[in-house]
């Protein structure tokens, strides 16, 4: 026992790890977690978690937090009401994006996104820096100063006219991402396909939410993701495939996989509870539940199912962007708009965790084994953490970070628009019932919710500097084409 009490004591909960769960006391000492175990000595506060599960705080490593689209539409949190949005939600980390756009100097990008969580932020956060105009400037020097400071992930977009790369500045970025170890996340459609389907559509008059699906083919997911392990591993880069919708392109992942490429996946609770059929309402309604890629069929969400089971995907995220259903969001086209004028996102801090926890812990998806609490314990927090470089958040063990969720697996909870703490004003999951909330957050041992209340001030969230590395390392196998032993034109690169 310690000669001064410790200053948290969470008593008599049930711990739960991505490797096992167990009945345990956890003790805080600041803002770390100083011991877990049975009995533990006196806490200045004692928090009691009786009949309680007691989790590591969920980290959400794909949210557009305060971000500016493409089009030039600011979405509609800040980083204050996002954070406490995703606090509501059980979760202590969020990583969001410094969005470079054309023209935009990156080093200046990350400023400003810099400036804005560091007055909002509720909870700890990081950056991916997304790349949008690929120049030697952007390419040779701030990234690898940017990743050298901390920002060890890049994002890239396949598709969307304003924000694409193609496939040499996507080759540029692979080798700059591997020269200077930072990880590779990507938006993976193939961008033709989805021009092209949009622009027929539209002139034939199907301009509804609902042929938003339709524009998006399935096999835009597997082409634009084979094309990117292609150019993944000709440079023997890891790399992370964002929001994974289609079976076909989680057996696309798969199969790469299983050659021992260095490929992550994600997936999000729009692609394993919606289906495109959400997006048929009345009028335009519809808008409410676009996302790009779109929700798919049932049969797909059983395929991510299983790839989440088989550990093909490793995470789950909210892909959060919240746009209003008015004027300043999904409307800012005007009232009548087509289905390509209509800003693509979901919003969905608050509602990812108590999703998942309701389908793998509370209903008990089947393909967990009995396992559900620890696997959700994985793909939510301790997968991320690892994957993205936070060494001191994920897990519940001496010595790192007090971010803690306390759950309550008995509450029912029907979710509602009113409830959330977001400023898109509406979730597409209103009217589900689920079991299972996080009733009590600790973020670095502080409340951030507690009673129902928000228990900390805007801007007290910290940057978590992220040094360079892969959770798993390159394969160290050059292709035929890189390998200056086997390709003389290697040798000229
Ligand atoms: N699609 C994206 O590419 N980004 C934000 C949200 C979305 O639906
Ligand atoms: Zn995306
Ligand atoms: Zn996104």
């Amino acid at each position: 026992m310690p000669a001064q009490p410790y200053d948290i004591v969470i008593r008599g909960g049930t711990v739960a790890t991505a490797s096992g769960r167990f009945l345990a006391d956890v003790a805080i000492s600041g803002e770390t977690i100083a011991a877990v175990g049975r009995g533990l000595g006196p806490g200045a506060r004692e928090i009691d978690a009786t009949g309680k599960l007691v989790l590591p705080g969920g980290i959400d490593a794909h949210t557009h937090i305060e971000q500016v689209s493409a089009g030039g539409l600011l979405n509609a949190d800040s980083f204050e009401s996002a954070t406490t949005s995703a606090a509501f939600g059980g979760n202590t980390t969020v990583i969001s994006f410094a969005a470079q756009h054309r023209g935009l100097d990156l080093r200046k990008v990350v400023d400003d996104y810099s400036a804005l969580a560091a007055r909002g932020a509720l909870i700890d956060y990081a950056f991916h820096l997304i790349v949008a105009n690929p120049d030697a400037k952007t390419i040779e020097t701030d990234l690898p100063a940017l990743i050298g400071e901390g920002h060890a992930s890049i994002k890239l977009f396949m598709t969307y006219d304003l924000i694409k790369v193609d496939d040499e500045p996507l080759l540029d970025v692979l080798l700059t991402a591997r020269q200077n170890r930072a990880l590779l996340c990507v938006h993976a459609e193939n961008h033709g396909m989805i021009s092209w389907m949009g622009k027929r559509l539209v002139a034939k008059g199907y301009t509804a939410p609902k042929f938003h699906a339709i524009s998006h083919p399935r096999g835009s997911e597997a082409e634009a993701f084979t094309r990117l392990i292609t150019a993944a591993a000709l440079i023997d880069q890891p790399i992370m495939i964002f929001h994974v919708s289609t079976r076909e392109g989680a057996e696309v992942i798969r199969k790469a996989r299983g050659e021992g490429l260095k490929v992550f996946a994600e997936t999000c609770p729009q692609y394993l509870f919606l289906t495109r059929h959400d997006l048929d309402k009345p009028g335009l309604e519809g808008a409410k539940w676009m996302c790009s890629p779109p929700p798919r069929e049932a049969e797909d969400q059983e395929a991510l199912w299983r790839a989440l089971a088989l550990g093909d995907i490793q995470t789950v995220t909210s892909d959060h962007a919240p746009y209003r259903f008015d004027e300043t969001g999904k409307l800012s086209a005007g009232p009548q708009p087509t289905f390509k004028q209509i800003a693509n996102g979901l919003p969905g801090l608050e509602v990812r965790l108590p999703l998942m926890f309701d389908a793998m812990v509370s209903k008990g998806r089947p393909e967990f084994g009995g396992r559900g609490l620890e696997a959700f314990v994985d793909l939510t927090a301790t997968a991320p953490a690892s994957i993205y470089n936070l060494p001191n958040k994920g897990a519940i063990a001496p010595g790192l970070d007090a971010d803690i969720a306390i759950w309550d697996p008995a509450r029912v909870v029907t979710l509602s628009d009113q409830m959330m703490h977001d400023r898109t004003g509406f979730t597409p999951f209103a009217g589900r019932t689920v079991q299972g909330w996080p009733v009590h957050v600790l973020s670095r041992g502080r409340d951030v919710i507690a009673g129902g209340a928000v228990g900390v001030a805007p801007g007290t969230g910290r940057w978590l500097k992220r040094q360079g590395g892969w959770a798993a390392e390159p394969t160290g196998r050059l292709t035929a084409d890189m390998d200056p032993e086997r390709n003389f034109g290697a040798r000229l690169l």
